[in-house]
C-alpha cells in the first residue's frame, strides 16, 4: 500500500467518530512498519485518548522506526490529555505523514514544527481535501465559536419541494433519505422553522440503526408551537430547544413542563435574529447544524450569512404548477447579486443526485 491508500485507512477510521466527538475532530491514525500496519487508532468519544494514542495503543509491534499516518497534525498542548507529539516522539517513530494542519491556534503548525525539531520526517497534506472535509464542523467552531450549518433539502427536477397541494411526502428516493437520517446521526443538531412544523408535524429524529439522535431546534419567533405536536409530546426524550423572541414567562411554563428548553433571542424583521442564535448555540458547544427549511428559514440564513455548505437531493420528477421552493424569502433583485457557492460535487444516491458546494460569501 501506499501513502495515499494507508490515509485513506486513517479517514475511514476517523469517520467511526462521527456524532460521538463533537465539539472536537474525528480524527484517524495508522501505524506502519515495513509495509505493514501494526496499530490503528480513531478519536471515539469527546474527551477521550486522541486517535494517535489509540493507535499506538494498539501496536501489535516495535514502533521504532515505524510510519504513523494521521489524519490531523498531532496536537502539541497539555488539554483533557496530555500532547500526542510527545508520544509520538518516545514511540520511537520516524516518520509522520499528516493530512490537514490543525485549525486549533494552540496546535496549528506548532506540532509538525516539534516533531521536525527532533529529527522526525514530517510529511503534510496527504488526501488533504478528504482530511479537511473530516474537520469542517471543528475549524467553525474552533474559530468562529459558532455552528457549521448544512442547508439540506430534496427538490424535483423542476425546483420544487411540495405539490401545489402543498404535499411533500415524498419528494426523494429511499436511498437519499437514509443518507439524510445518516446525516442526522452526525449533526449536532438539527434546526427547522415553525411553519415546517405546523405543516409536517415531524419528529426530527434519526431512524437508522445504531444512530442517534441530534437536538432539535425549532425556530418559533412569536411561540405559536402546538403543545400537542410531535415535538413537544417527545421533548423530554430528545433534547429540544425552542428559540423565540417570546418573553412572556407565562407562556414558556406549559412546555417546560414538558421537557422544551428555550433560547430567547431578539428580534429581527419577521423573524429572530439568527446570528445571535448561532452564538447562543456556540456557547452550548453545538458545534454542527443541520438545516432542513423550509424555504422562509433558509432565506433567512442564507441572507444572514449563518450556512456554509448547501447539499440538494435532486429526485427525476416534475411536480409543475406548485409554488413551493426551497429558497423563498425577498430573494435579490438581479442575477449578480446572487449568493454564489463554489463549484459543486456531485453523487448519485439510488435514483436521485446529490449535489454539495460551499456557499461564498463575499
Ligand atoms: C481530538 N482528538 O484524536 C486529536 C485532537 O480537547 P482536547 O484536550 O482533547 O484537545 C483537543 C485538541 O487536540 C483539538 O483541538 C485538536 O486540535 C487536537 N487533536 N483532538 O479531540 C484527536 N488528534
Ligand atoms: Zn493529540
Amino acid at each position: 500500500m501506499n501513502d495515499l491508500e494507508y490515509m485513506k485507512l486513517a479517514v475511514e477510521l476517523a469517520r467511526k467518530g462521527a456524532g460521538k466527538v463533537s465539539p472536537n475532530p474525528m480524527v484517524g491514525a495508522v501505524i506502519v512498519k515495513n509495509d505493514k500496519i501494526i496499530g490503528k487508532g480513531y478519536h471515539k468519544k469527546f474527551g477521550s485518548s486522541h486517535a494517535e494514542i489509540n493507535a499506538l495503543k494498539d501496536c501489535v509491534a516495535s514502533t521504532k522506526d515505524a510510519t504513523i499516518y494521521v489524519t490531523l497534525e498531532p496536537c502539541c498542548h497539555y488539554g483533557k490529555t496530555p500532547p500526542c507529539t510527545e508520544a509520538i516522539i518516545k514511540s520511537g517513530i520516524s516518520r509522520v505523514v499528516i493530512g490537514t494542519l490543525d485549525v486549533n491556534p494552540v496546535v496549528a503548525g506548532k506540532g509538525s514544527y516539534q516533531l521536525q525539531q527532533h529529527g522526525i520526517q514530517v510529511d503534510i497534506g496527504v488526501l488533504e481535501h478528504e482530511c479537511k472535509h473530516l474537520i469542517r464542523f471543528f475549524k467553525k467552531f474552533i474559530i468562529d465559536k459558532k455552528p457549521f450549518v448544512l442547508m439540506k433539502y430534496a427538490m424535483t427536477m423542476d425546483g420544487k419541494t411540495a405539490t401545489y397541494t402543498g404535499a411533500s411526502k415524498w419528494i426523494s428516493c429511499e436511498k437519499s433519505r437514509e443518507k439524510v437520517h445518516q446525516l442526522r446521526s452526525e449533526f449536532s443538531a438539527i434546526m427547522v422553522g415553525i411553519t415546517t412544523v405546523l405543516k409536517d408535524d415531524p419528529m426530527l429524529n434519526c431512524r437508522i440503526e445504531n444512530g442517534r439522535n441530534p437536538i432539535r431546534i425549532i425556530c418559533d419567533t412569536t411561540l405559536k408551537l402546538p403543545l400537542t405536536s410531535q415535538i413537544v409530546k417527545t421533548a423530554h426524550s430528545i433534547e429540544t430547544y425552542i428559540a423565540t423572541a417570546q418573553t412572556d414567562d407565562e407562556k414558556l411554563i406549559p412546555y417546560k413542563e414538558l421537557g422544551c428548553k428555550f433560547i430567547t433571542v431578539d428580534k429581527k424583521g419577521d423573524f429572530i435574529n439568527l446570528n445571535q442564535l448561532m452564538t447562543k448555540l456556540g456557547k452550548l458547544q453545538i458545534d454542527s447544524v443541520l438545516l432542513e427549511g423550509g424555504g422562509m428559514l433558509n432565506w433567512s440564513a442564507l441572507n444572514e450569512r449563518i450556512v456554509q455548505e448547501i447539499a440538494v437531493f435532486v429526485s427525476p420528477k416534475v411536480f409543475g404548477g406548485s409554488p413551493h421552493t426551497p429558497v423563498t424569502g425577498q430573494g435579490i433583485s438581479i442575477p449578480d447579486n446572487a449568493i454564489k457557492l463554489q463549484p459543486c460535487s456531485f453523487s448519485s444516491v439510488g435514483s436521485d443526485f446529490l449535489i454539495e458546494s460551499e456557499v461564498i460569501y463575499p
